[in-house]
């Protein structure tokens, strides 16, 4: 008895999805760091972006994300990789002289196998 409940227990947390894993994204003035994230295409993963100074944006327009970050709240994004490429991105809230500079790139990749 006990031992079919402790293999039903098993069988139940290997069913279970894995919770995502989290990517930890700063901004500050006047860059991103990471300022590249290599994501693998079809696996979740939750962007968590923080603005460490003041208001700022995080823009991945080609994946249609478009997210304000102020220091206090971070944005947690969900992200599907849906194709293997290069997606830039961008601070989307004009935060001073360097914000043009505010750029970074997803890196998404075919599964290792
Ligand atoms: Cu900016």
């Amino acid at each position: 008895m006990l031992r079919g409940l402790v293999l039903a227990a098993f069988a139940a947390a290997l069913a279970a999805p894995a919770s995502p894993r989290v990517v930890h994204v700063s901004a500050h003035r006047f860059a991103f760091e990471p300022s590249t994230i290599e994501l693998t295409v079809g696996v979740p993963v939750i962007l968590e972006v923080r603005a460490l100074d003041r208001k700022h944006g995080f823009a991945v327009p080609e994946l249609g994300i478009d997210a304000v970050v102020v220091p206090g709240h971070p944005q947690r994004l969900r992200v599907v990789p849906g194709r293997v490429g290069s997606f830039a991105f961008h601070c989307s809230v004009f935060c001073g002289s360097g914000h043009d500079d505010m750029a970074g790139t997803l890196v998404v990749t075919a599964p290792k196998v």
